[in-house]
């Protein structure tokens, strides 16, 4: 019995990773220091991981941005627009070639250094269900598959002479296809035809390990967690057999080790095998096989009845999503009840369930900040090592002489994690708010979306297209600063609060400057849409070092959902009546008798839970239905302060769907009733908006429609508007407000009115014109204040224009 993990996190002590990088781009640090510090933090986990007991340590599960970006590089697939940035041998070329993929780059042309259109990167999209983000290769008629680096098999070496027993791992061609596109009007291929391609790539990669010594590499291919294609499935099992074939055939001509036969482990995580395990585990090239024992257990029947005799099972046992510590003794029971019976010709590796890559890094760097109970009851990557190795002692003694390791902490720990939970929770979690509206009912508005059109234009009497943002501002450094100030305690909240307020002054008076329809109050008092409410809502806690990678250099915070989670104390409306006075103030200060409305902007009960780390004593559903009734009270307590419009974002909504189509009913439902739970307690005048930042829009249209929104606005423009199609009236007809998106907020590029128009133009063929909103595809937190003002004048431009046009004013 052995044991080892499936990957670890990247992000390096004090997030040595994110700051390597950010100064390496701003030119601080040379390309020497940057890769410098990509290799002490992976000395650093090899050394930790060794020293913890792991038996095969893990190489190849750093990267310096993305590790579907490096492969994308190692197998020459290299969009053609890369053509003539500079790719050469030295290390600075090849990091700046690298980094272009994922930054873009500026073109030169013609060799010359004359600046042309700048190339956009590579585009990015969600790992699977998780907040993590890879880059999406791009496959054409004219991809040159080749192998052009070995980093794998030089990184495995370098551990190698270490002295570690060292397990590489990659991620494996199908996977990496799922995750690529291919876009050719001219030609009836699809992306899988290709796969075949890369198998002579792996091939040569594989015997090169062998060759130099590795013993075994792991092969990820979590796509086998979704809902795959037959034709899709007959690939993946053609392409295994195709690099069984030739890794034989290539032994025989001399590549590879003439002694040793390295062994293929496949894995897969996320969720259970389920319908694709037959295919998957019949694969004879495979020597063994890696299971999510925590998010797939329906596969265990599965597993005995295989038996897997003369095989290696990885087993998933330690949660490698969640930061609760490992109750030891119950997973070790699950392995006596479950595995006890196992072939004596099995061998067995206990595993993390997935890679550590979407845990923080330690917990210790909390001890000084989380209260003690709590802190006693987490356990980070780090943590979790332990904990694999613990597991993998007390399971092996047993093995051995049929008693038990006590580890006793942990057995203590365990036991009070239950009491711990009871006392956070409100004394009697009923599901009723404790603040009830105008509307009681919990599910469904006062009238329908019809219903509520009439009464809310009457009510706002907009213009047509009218203007509007998505909520934050630019987060400047004053104010960046200021709330690090506040958390240090050189400043009292008070003065933290006067910094904020003087920001939304500034905020309000640029946007009566812009003349805008409807007002935000730019959020800043937020550093994220999650932390925020994390750390004003009970049953919840923000860390302080938590960081988890997003994707390339950016991090995020996932707070930690601990018991019942309910509203203490109103979180948004303090400053939107400062908003509200401050906005009546400017209006009597010009003697106006108009009406300016504000959109309050918070965040959704699915994407608050889907960004933390919940609890994982009752069903995530459960979880999100007690964070939506939080909501609910905010919304209801919003409308009564007079702010009659409200944004309830939900981003993650679509993230949330399960891999498994089967589990998405389910799914939808929850989803939906969570939002409504939070959007319905009000009164018909007052008009919800949401904010979701996809593309994908087809897959989750009913999601979209069962909200029953007044306003939609979302993110488009990045994707070439490619949802239009799927909302084509008649077809599957949208009849809510929509806000498509005038501008790509995530460019410095100031959009051009005749672009805007363009967008515009597109969005009313597909919507009736009364309905299209026009406001920037997402929030303006990234950009800056020289770039919001202009962006928005053309944007704002735009829409008088349209409407004088339409000779509707
Ligand atoms: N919040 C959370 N998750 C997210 C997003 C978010 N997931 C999807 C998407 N947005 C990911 N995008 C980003 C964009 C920016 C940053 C992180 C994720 C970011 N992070 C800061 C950094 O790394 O420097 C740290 C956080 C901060 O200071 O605000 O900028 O918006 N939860
Ligand atoms: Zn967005």
């Amino acid at each position: 019995i052995s044991s080892s993990i499936v990957g670890f996190p990247r992000v390096g002590s004090d997030r040595a990773h994110k700051f390597a990088l950010e100064k390496y781009w701003r030119k601080k640090i040379t390309v020497e220091e940057l890769v410098e510090a990509g290799k002490k933090i992976k000395l650093r986990n090899w050394e930790f991981e060794s020293k913890a007991g792991i038996e095969q340590i893990v190489v190849g599960d750093f990267s310096y941005y993305d590790h579907i970006l490096d492969l994308a590089v190692a197998f020459n697939v290299i969009p053609s627009r890369f053509k003539d940035v500079k790719r050469g041998d030295g290390l600075e070329d090849k990091f700046e070639f690298y980094f272009s993929l994922a930054r873009g780059a500026k073109s030169t042309a013609n060799g010359n250094n004359i600046e042309g259109d700048s190339i956009h990167p590579l585009e990015m999209t969600k790992w699977f269900d998780t907040n993590y983000h890879c880059l999406v290769p791009e496959i054409s008629k004219h991809t040159e598959f080749k192998l052009t680096n070995k980093d794998l098999v030089e990184e495995y070496v370098h551990a190698k002479n270490q002295g570690y027993n060292a397990k590489p791992v990659i991620v494996g061609p199908a996977t990496f296809i799922y995750f690529s596109k291919f876009e050719d009007n001219t030609s009836t291929e699809s992306k899988w035809d290709y796969l075949n391609k890369l198998i002579p790539l792996y091939a040569d990669l594989i015997l090169e390990l062998e060759k130099n010594g590795a013993k075994m590499i792991q092969i990820d291919e979590p796509i086998l967690a979704t809902t795959l294609d037959s034709e899709v499935l007959d690939a993946f099992d053609r392409a295994y057999k195709l690099l069984g074939g030739l890794i034989e055939s290539k032994r025989n001509i001399g590549y590879g080790d003439p002694y040793y036969k390295i062994k293929l482990f496949l894995a897969n995580y996320y969720s259970s095998y389920d319908e694709n395990f037959d295919v998957a585990t019949s694969i004879d090239i495979f020597d063994g096989f890696h299971f999510d024992l925590v998010n797939g257990i329906s596969d265990i029947p599965k597993i005995l009845e295989k038996g897997f005799k003369n095989k290696t099972l990885s087993l998933g046992l330690v949660d490698g999503r969640n930061v609760w510590k490992t109750d030891l003794k119950e997973r070790f029971n699950f392995f006596i009840k479950n595995f006890a019976g196992l072939d004596p010709s099995v061998s067995v590796i206990i595993n993390s369930s997935c890679s550590l890559l979407h845990l923080p890094l330690t917990v210790k760097k909390e001890k000084d900040y989380l209260e003690t109970d709590l802190y006693r009851l987490l356990s980070f990557a780090s943590e979790k090592v332990i904990e694999i190795s613990q597991l993998t002692t007390m399971i092996s003694v047993y093995r051995e002489s049929r008693s038990l390791v006590a580890f006793d902490e942990n057995f203590q720990d365990s036991k009070f994690k239950k009491v711990f939970i009871c006392k956070h929770s409100r004394p009697n979690p009923d599901t009723k708010p404790r603040k009830t509206g105008p509307n009681e009912d919990k599910f469904t508005r006062i009238s329908s979306f019809q219903g509520r059109k009439k009464i809310q234009n009457e009510y706002f009497n907009l213009p047509i297209y009218p203007t509007t943002t998505i909520g934050s501002f630019p987060q400047t450094t004053d104010i960046r600063s200021k709330r690090r100030a506040y958390k240090s305690g050189e400043i009292t909240y008070e003065q933290y609060l006067d910094e904020i307020k003087r920001k939304i002054i500034d905020c309000i008076h640029l946007q009566f400057e812009l003349d805008l329809d409807v007002f935000v109050n730019g959020e800043y008092e937020r550093t994220d849409m999650v932390e925020f409410f994390g750390e004003n809502l009970e049953g919840m806690e923000v860390t302080t070092n938590g960081w988890v990678q997003s994707y390339g250099s950016r991090y995020v915070k996932p707070p930690i959902i601990f018991a019942h989670v309910y509203r203490g104390n109103p979180m948004t409306c303090e400053l939107m009546e400062f908003t509200l006075k401050t906005i009546q103030s400017v209006l009597d200060s010009i003697g106006s008798t108009k009406k300016k409305y504000v959109k309050a902007i918070l965040t959704g009960p699915v994407t608050i839970v889907k960004w933390s780390f919940p609890r994982n004593d009752i069903p995530i559903s459960e979880v999100t239905k007690q964070v939506a009734m939080a909501i609910r009270e905010e919304v209801i307590d919003l409308e009564a302060i007079g702010v009659h419009m409200i944004q309830v974002d939900e981003p993650a909504i679509r993230e949330g769907l399960p891999l498994k189509k089967k589990d998405q009913d389910e799914y939808k439902q929850w989803a939906i009733e969570s939002f409504r739970t939070a959007t319905s307690g009000i009164n018909d005048f007052t008009q919800i908006h949401t904010h979701m930042c996809y593309s994908d829009f087809y897959e989750i249209i009913e999601i979209i429609k069962g909200l029953d929104v007044d306003v939609l606005t979302i993110e488009s423009v990045k994707s070439n508007m490619k949802f239009l199609n799927n909302l084509v009236p008649g077809k599957e007809n949208y009849e809510a407000g929509i806000g498509p998106g005038a501008y790509d907020v995530h460019s410095p590029a100031i959009p051009s009115k005749e672009e805007i128009i363009q967008r515009i133009k597109q969005y009313t063929k597909y919507f009736d014109k009364k309905s299209v909103w026009i406001n920037p595809d997402c929030g303006n937190k990234t950009r800056t204040e020289a770039e919001l003002k202009p962006a928005l004048q053309n944007m704002i431009a735009v829409a008088k224009q349209l409407r004088i046009q339409e000779g509707e004013n």
